[in-house]
């Protein structure tokens, strides 16, 4: 148990500036190995001026496949938005979710879920919540989203860790009712249930099914490649539960059918793409090598066979492997970590400039990253918000087409970003 939570302590902390901005509007010009160098250097300081350790000091950089997978050239510094706090005093928040009411939808990792009023108050714990129980700090209640029918059916789903009476922690994956005043689920229905899942984020994708991504951060990760396990993996359920019938591995007798893509190790973010429907999601490797991939059924995205990281001891994983025939290739990776959090594909009308690029939350990097992508690749970066000094544990577009950050802290904040007038 001590060694799980010191596992993932290491996993989550780490590292970043404020980069002499480029006028806005003005090409950006391709990098210098000197300006590629000095962009990491930027990274490490800016986490010295937050008063946190550098991350790998030692500037471990494996060389990826192709150019355009790491340290993307550097965008012009956006001087397009405003910050605003909408509520603070939320104690580790972990996702949010967006009410028709106005209100937020917040789950709060050591307790349960409350609602957060347009105007920033906060609720009691919502009733009927399923309780919270954990000897490992760092685990808990993690996603919260709406079915795209909430309207009508006033359905949530969860996913979240708990330790029952007598049992090993059990990752839970639910769906339950928003009663209309908000203030209580109705009786949540378990979808899926396993010891030792460790299920982070959920999407409902285009197809209306449930993704699910789980976590694998014990050492050394045996149950990443093992069929028979949803660890390190992501799972897609219909909507009560019940496996569809085209998962790719339902016919295998030794697989859990819940299975679509496997091979992942700290999953964090997750978001469709509005414009092609593809999921994308985020992942903490142990030691360097945080991930950006675009998931397709069926296949292997390699870990731990594969990684641009290394092992929380600083071993390299698989003798520092990175790539093989039939394993995935991340579109793109971060070494050192930024320890990704959620993540999201900007669509809204708030921000014209920023229309298709992917926002991810960095934890101990202190940073909104912004990336700039072209016909599906990485083709610029920019680090934001790394002057607050603040972990941020969500990103999420709101209907109001505004972006709106969950900081992780004890006295965690939701803000909002809005367009500078
Ligand atoms: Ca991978």
């Amino acid at each position: 148990m001590k060694r799980l939570f010191v596992l993932l302590a290491a996993s989550i902390l780490a590292a970043p500036a404020i980069f002499s901005p480029i006028a806005v509007g003005q090409a950006a010009p391709k990098p210098t190995p000197e300006q590629l160098a000095k962009t990491y250097e930027e990274d490490q300081l800016s986490l010295e001026a937050c008063g946190v350790p550098r991350n790998a000091a030692d500037d471990y950089r494996p060389t990826p496949l192709t150019p355009d997978q790491t340290r993307a050239h550097r965008l012009p510094a956006s001087d397009n938005f405003k910050l605003d706090v909408v509520a603070s005093g939320l104690p580790n928040p972990w996702a949010l979710a967006f009410l028709p009411s106005g209100n937020y939808l917040v789950t709060i990792r050591g307790e349960g879920l409350r609602v957060v009023s347009a105007d920033g108050k906060t609720s009691a714990p919502v009733a009927g919540t399923p309780p919270i129980k954990n000897a490992i700090r760092l685990l808990g209640m993690h996603d919260v989203i709406l079915d795209r029918d909430f309207a009508i059916n006033r359905t949530v789903y969860l996913a979240f860790v708990t330790t029952p009476e007598g049992k090993p922690p059990t990752g839970y994956i639910v769906n339950a009712k928003l009663s209309a005043d908000e203030k209580s689920l109705e009786n949540y229905t378990i979808l899926k249930e396993q010891a030792g899942m460790i299920p982070r984020r959920i999407v409902q994708g285009t197809d209306g099914r449930l993704y699910i991504h789980t976590a694998e951060v014990i050492t050394p990760y045996v149950t990443v490649q093992n069929m028979a396990s949803p660890q390190g993996k992501l799972l897609r359920l219909n909507t009560n539960g019940s496996i569809p019938g085209d998962n790719p591995f339902a016919p295998m007798a030794t697989a859990d059918p819940a299975i679509w893509a496997l091979g992942f190790r700290d999953p964090q973010g997750m978001a469709i793409d509005p414009k092609t429907g593809e999921l994308w999601t985020i992942e903490n490797e142990p030691r360097g090598g945080d991930e950006l991939n675009v998931v397709h059924a069926g296949r292997n995205y390699g870990f731990p066979l594969i990684s641009y990281g290394r092992d929380n001891d600083g071993k390299l994983l698989n003798g520092g492997l990175t790539q093989k025939a039939g394993l995935e290739q991340p579109v793109y990776f971060w070494t050192p970590s930024v320890a990704l959090s959620g993540m999201t594909i900007y669509s809204g009308n708030a921000f014209p400039a920023w229309k298709g690029d992917v926002f991810a939350g960095g934890l101990s990097g202190m940073q909104l990253i912004r990336l700039k992508m072209e016909n599906g690749r990485v083709a610029g970066e920019e680090k934001l918000l790394r002057d607050k000094c603040k972990r941020i544990r969500d990103v999420r577009q709101g209907p109001d087409g505004l972006l709106y950050i969950l900081t992780d802290d004890a006295n965690g904040e939701i803000w909002r970003l809005s367009p500078k007038s």
